[in-house]
């Protein structure tokens, strides 16, 4: 199986890239319910060691890894529960899913994480119009009031400050950031300083226009639901809600694991980076998986790859997806399929963009059951084994009301299938 790290780990214009550490996740007091950061190998030295010295370091960095490895695994033995590993490319939902069983089984829901989320929400509305208002100077599309032309600038000088905010951790100041950078409330009043210009561009027809139109700028899927709500986040007193925090984006770096009482059984489900660079960290989590849970964004179907433009997003799904289903260590796997997103999904169909355009073996009406039909298949397709049972959900993972009737849905196969393979059904 490829699951090797690819280089050129791109900008992404449209993230944050914060370490979301949840080693500190406080709404997993109860026995059952609790979240860990799991330990990783270090991400920050790139290339191979080169003498000695380094040589030792990089071995006793290895031998940790692979002693706190064994002694989760001795961990997880001890404590049993079903395994599910929650994998995908990067931006198909995975965390969201993770949020939705927070708010649905956490004790405390996402409440110990809405402070953290006050400064995403904020740096993800900036990045959102930042993005915005570089297509529109790429793409010389002209604003619909010429004074909004300060404001361009104003958002343009953001930049360096963006650039300083994505190499944070959160919770952990960054001794190469100034103070007044990782101090919250110099964010909260950055923002609030931000926030006439970015209505006043938003509500500029140029940036509607480019909003639009401009779909190779990879623009967050939750852009506008922030830029149509800047009063509300940009107020002192802003707390983010389920909601916000469901919207929130933040690119997954380490792998976590977290405890859920799901109908008196007990999950030990691990979130993951879907980046590719991020895979190769996957694979230590592979041995005695139950179930896994695997995201794809049906709406990037005519979106390019950020880690590789030339790939069609839907395509390197399609490949993933293969190399998962067919691994040797998931024979005994239940293989559970989120095709996800299906409300921007739509949204793109009835917007007139072309499943065959990108898809051209796709001969059927551009109708969302026909070509969600399609795209089921392409994916069931990838098995080698057509014993392989696939569970296959369309899901709109910000939707709470929906997750709720997916997750038990969810349950209830993995719990069949597992009394199955135990023998005891
Ligand atoms: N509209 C809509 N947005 C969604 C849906 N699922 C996830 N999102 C949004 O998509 C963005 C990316 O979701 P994440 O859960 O962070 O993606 P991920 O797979 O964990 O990405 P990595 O951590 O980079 O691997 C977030 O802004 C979510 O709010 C959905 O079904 N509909
Ligand atoms: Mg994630």
């Amino acid at each position: 199986m490829e699951l090797r790290p690819v280089s050129g780990d791109r900008f992404s214009s449209s993230d944050v890239d914060l370490r979301y550490d949840m080693a500190d996740d406080s709404s997993t007091g109860s026995r059952n319910n609790r979240s860990s950061s799991v330990s990783l190998p270090p991400m920050v030295s790139g290339g191979y060691p080169n003498n000695r010295a380094d040589q030792k370091k990089a071995k006793a960095i290895s031998d940790a890894i692979d002693r706190s490895l064994k002694a989760d695994k001795e961990r997880q033995q001890k404590e049993g529960g079903i395994k599910l590993l929650i994998l995908g490319p990067s931006e198909t939902g995975k965390t969201t899913v993770l949020k939705q069983l927070k708010l649905l089984y956490g004790r405390k829901g996402l409440d110990s994480e809405r402070q953290t989320y006050c400064r995403i929400v904020h740096l993800n509305a900036m990045r959102a119009i930042q993005t915005l208002c570089y297509g529109l100077e790429e793409a010389d599309i002209p604003l619909e009031h010429p004074e909004n032309e300060v404001h361009l600038e104003t958002i343009g000088r953001l930049e360096t400050t963006l650039k300083r905010f994505s190499v944070t951790s959160v919770g952990f100041a960054n001794p190469a950031i100034p103070r007044k950078i990782t101090d919250a409330k110099a964010e909260t009043d950055l923002f609030a300083e931000m926030a006439p210009a970015i209505k006043a561009l938003w509500a500029d027809s140029g940036i509607q226009h480019t909003f639009k139109t401009c779909t190779q700028l990879n623009i967050q899927d939750s852009a506008n639901y922030f830029l149509d709500d800047v009063d509300r986040i940009a107020d002192p007193e802003y707390v983010p809600t389920d909601d916000d925090i469901l919207q929130a984006r933040v690119r997954t770096l380490a792998v976590s694991e977290h405890l859920f009482n799901i109908d008196n059984v007990t999950y030990r489900i691990y979130d993951v980076g879907g980046q590719r660079s991020l895979r190769k960290y996957w694979a230590p989590y592979f041995d005695d998986v139950n179930a896994i849970i695997f995201m794809v964004a049906l709406s990037a179907f005519d979106q390019p790859c950020e880690d590789d433009p030339r790939l069609n997003r839907l395509q390197e799904c399609l490949i993933l997806f293969n190399q998962i289903a067919n691994h040797k260590l998931f024979e005994l796997t239940s293989m559970i399929l989120f095709l996800n997103k299906i409300d921007i999904f739509q949204r793109k169909l009835l917007a007139g963009s072309m499943v065959n355009e990108h898809f051209p073996e796709y001969k059927g009406p551009n109708d969302y059951y026909s070509t969600t039909v399609f795209f089921q298949y392409r994916f069931i397709q990838q098995c080698k084994d057509l014993q392989k049972q696939v569970y296959t959900h369309f899901t709109h993972a910000t939707d709470t009301n929906q997750m709720r009737v997916i997750v038990v849905a969810v349950n209830a196969i993995v719990q069949r299938l597992n009394l199955r393979s135990s023998g005891l059904l």
